[in-house]
């Protein structure tokens, strides 16, 4: 006895039938009258006269389905929104509908229990609650079309990371979190209690991605790093996720800037190629990465920010005034501003040989903002020593870092660039957290 074939709106049929995205309902306009089946979450009911159109949203965006039924009109009264659901319908041509097609005729399956009201109106084109309100419920604020797309294109920048950095001969690794000196300075570490011992989480990777040079040569790393900033500013986080590379067989830092731009332009590529729905929703300033990133001394960017000579680092407005001077004069949103004072850079930093008040060191500030730190590196034990002495620090708590020196590391160097400042620069954000999945913050530690 042969079954006979199942009606495609029935409950078994709307298993059977392969599932079509939201981005993909327009491709049906030649087939008017086709069954098929979306899978996602009510984003909104629009209720007219005798017929609501139904909202569904999904990863690749949304469908409208046209509800004209009183049993279904019914049943979605009590599937409010962000409630997920199943739909099989018929594919229809409606010039007015998005992408002229829509779905009629529907036979709907709630997927779970009818969602509580969001607290986010994630159905208006531009989310309207404040930054506390968006922090304190992250979980459903990322559902919004936008700042999905805001996250897009940081996935997007960290394919364009790492592919890159493949492409070159680099070795993607993965350093512990959990560790027993600081890296960066003693201040803003947390400490953690590690089998009755202090320890501490990572504030960078920068001791592991040292050593591995002498494995691989080349190394990358993306993970998150924890700093202990007690400010409350727009563009520090306690934790965030950082881009590192390092690399062995340098003559100087001016290489470890060449490898920079490479990779700051192949994020941008990766932008373009894999988020050009994000791009155009957001109306995203792309930036354009010059062939070389334009250079300016550390003495002469004090002049430029009209910052007193002896100041020995530079405050964001001075940043500010570096980022508005490299549009003014080359076009350019990257700037980077070497030779920093060693004295006040971190003690694996290498000085300039020719005059060791200055170092080897760079920044590149985009768009205003420090967004990478990087510099040639101290590669000699004997450089080590002699540093942490001449700064007083204690040679015992670095001594593990120190005695990998001992083992043949060739000149190297590297940089870090920070994901979330990354973002909020592209999207020109005002505040980092608005770019960052889950902040944590002097204030912030759920969601
Ligand atoms: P640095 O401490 O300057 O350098 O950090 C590198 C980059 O990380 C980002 N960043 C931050 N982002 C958000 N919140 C913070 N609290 C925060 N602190 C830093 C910035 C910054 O430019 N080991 C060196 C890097 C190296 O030399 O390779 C380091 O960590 O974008």
């Amino acid at each position: 006895m042969t079954s006979l074939p199942e009606s495609p709106t029935s409950a078994a049929g709307i298993q059977r039938l392969p599932r079509t995205l939201a981005s993909d309902v327009a491709s049906y306009a030649d087939r008017p009258g086709q069954p098929l089946r979306l899978s996602g979450w009510v984003h909104r009911r629009r209720r007219l006269s005798g017929l609501t159109f139904l909202v569904l949203r999904d990863r690749s965006g949304t469908a409208q389905v046209v509800v004209k039924d009183e049993v279904t009109l019914a049943q979605i009264e009590e599937l409010p929104e962000e409630t997920t659901i199943d739909v099989v319908g018929l594919a229809s041509v409606n010039a007015q509908a998005p992408g002229g097609i829509e779905v009629v005729e529907p036979t709907i399956v709630a997927l779970g229990a009818p969602s509580d009201t969001p607290p986010i109106e994630l159905w208006r084109p531009k989310i309207t609650a404040g930054l506390p309100t968006m922090l304190d419920h992250a979980q459903v604020t990322w559902r919004h079309p936008r700042q999905q797309a805001s996250w897009r294109l940081a996935a997007a920048s960290l394919h364009g990371f790492r592919h890159t950095l493949d492409h070159d001969g680099f070795t993607e690794v993965h350093s512990p979190k959990l560790v027993e000196s600081a890296t960066e300075s003693g201040a803003n570490v947390f400490t953690v209690d590690y089998f009755g011992r202090p320890a501490y989480l990572a504030q960078s990777p920068q001791f592991y991605k040292q050593v591995l040079v002498g494995v691989f040569e080349r190394v990358y790393e993306v993970g998150p790093v924890f700093r202990a900033e007690p400010h409350d500013t727009v563009r520090h986080l306690a934790e965030y996720v950082s881009l590192d590379v390092e690399l062995g067989f340098i003559c100087d830092h001016y290489e470890v800037i060449g490898v920079l731009r490479d990779v700051i332009a192949g994020m941008v590529a990766s932008i373009r190629a894999r988020a050009t729905s994000a791009v155009e929703l957001l109306d995203v300033r792309v930036p354009v990465v010059p062939d070389e990133f334009p250079i300016v001394h550390f003495r002469d960017a004090l002049e430029i920010a009209r910052a007193p000579a002896d100041e020995p680092d530079l405050s964001p407005a001075h940043e500010r005034a570096i980022g508005a001077w490299a549009i003014e004069e080359h076009r350019s949103d990257f700037v980077v501003v070497e030779g920093y004072p060693t004295a006040h850079r971190a003690f694996y930093t290498h000085p300039d040989p020719a005059d060791p008040h200055w170092s080897r060191s760079f920044d590149l500030i985009f768009r205003g903002i420090e967004l990478v730190s990087g510099a040639q590196r101290l590669h000699r034990y004997d450089d080590y020593v002699q540093t942490l002495r001449r700064r007083g620090y204690p040679l015992e708590p670095y001594a593990g870092y120190v005695d990998a020196f001992k083992h043949g590391i060739p000149p190297h160097g590297g940089f870090a660039i920070g994901l979330e400042r990354w973002t909020g620069r592209l999207l020109e954000v005002e505040n980092i957290r608005q770019v960052t999945l889950f902040p944590r913050d002097l204030h912030r530690i759920a969601p």
